[in-house]
């Protein structure tokens, strides 16, 4: 089918849709200037996520990881929510019953868009956790400093994200669940769909019976178990749905 057709076939699906859940990843991101994980442009220094984003590479060298999250910080906080964004937007705005996002995304984009019904399942850049007592704060401090410490107890903050090997938050993983198991139309944007457990999300959402979309520039893990597979960036095909 041509690119225009299924445009217009995931349209109207969407449009007919009572319960829509969202995943997006790194992919809507990039649109506005933020690099991926696993592209080109996804290396630091020569490390990879998986090198950097582990309890373990904190535990072994915090400042390391500091580093890495001080040089995104800075990256992110000059970057803007683009059309995908903020057409998720009008599609929360306009939605019949039920409406869910799921972002893997940490860079807090969707919520200065405006979205609202969102779930952060791998945290945000802009909050941290006290390794002491646990605290979690918004810090939109830039630079920080080379180790941040907690104001109230002195020990060791670290970023309020979840790395390989850690929990998502209970309440998000029954957010999910229940986004899932509800809805009738889920749309996959920008995500390589390695990561788990959003890597199984598509495959939940056809069990129940889901129509599911996806809209990636390359083919992924999900494709062949998807029912329309949009291929182009995510700014310019999100906002042709609506
Ligand atoms: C565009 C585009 C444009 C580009 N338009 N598209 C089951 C099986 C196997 C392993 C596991 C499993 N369950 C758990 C695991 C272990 C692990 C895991 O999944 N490992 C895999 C690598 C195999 N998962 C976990 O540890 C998770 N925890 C967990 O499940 O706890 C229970 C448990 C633990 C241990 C064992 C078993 C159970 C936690 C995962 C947390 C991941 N966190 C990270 C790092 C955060 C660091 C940070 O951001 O600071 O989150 S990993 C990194 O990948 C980040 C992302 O959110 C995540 C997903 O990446 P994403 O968004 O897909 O980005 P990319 O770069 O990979 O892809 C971009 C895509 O966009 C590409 O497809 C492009 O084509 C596309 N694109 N431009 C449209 N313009
Ligand atoms: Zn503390």
């Amino acid at each position: 089918m041509a690119t225009d057709d299924l445009i217009h076939l995931a349209r109207t699906h969407l449009a007919s849709a009572r319960n829509v859940t969202i995943l997006t990843g790194a992919g809507i991101s990039a649109d506005s200037g933020v690099p991926t994980f696993r592209g080109v442009d996804g290396l630091w220094r020569n490390f990879r996520a998986e090198d950097l984003a582990t309890p373990e590479a904190f535990e072994r060298d915090p400042r390391l990881v500091w580093e890495w999250y001080n040089w995104r910080r800075e990256l992110i906080a000059t970057k803007q929510p683009n059309p995908a964004h903020i057409a998720l937007v009008e599609l929360e705005r306009r939605a019949h019953d039920t409406f869910w996002l799921i972002t893997q995304n940490v860079d807090g984009l969707h919520r200065t868009a405006g979205s609202q019904r969102l779930s952060e399942i791998h945290g945000n850049i802009w909050k941290v956790r006290c390794t002491g007592c646990g605290v979690i704060t918004e810090n939109r401090e830039i630079p920080l400093p080379v180790l941040p410490t907690c104001r109230l107890c002195q020990a060791l903050l670290r970023p309020y994200i979840v790395w390989f090997g850690e929990s998502l938050r209970e309440e998000d993983l029954r957010r999910c669940d229940q986004a899932l198991q509800g809805c009738d139309l889920f749309l996959v944007i920008g995500t390589s769909g390695v990561v788990y457990p959003a890597a199984g999300f598509a495959s939940v959402a056809k069990d129940v019976g889901a129509l599911v979309i996806e809209i990636n520039l390359e083919s992924t893990p999900q494709s062949d178990l998807v029912d329309l597979s949009l291929q182009g960036r995510a700014k310019d095909l999100v906002p042709l749905l609506l």
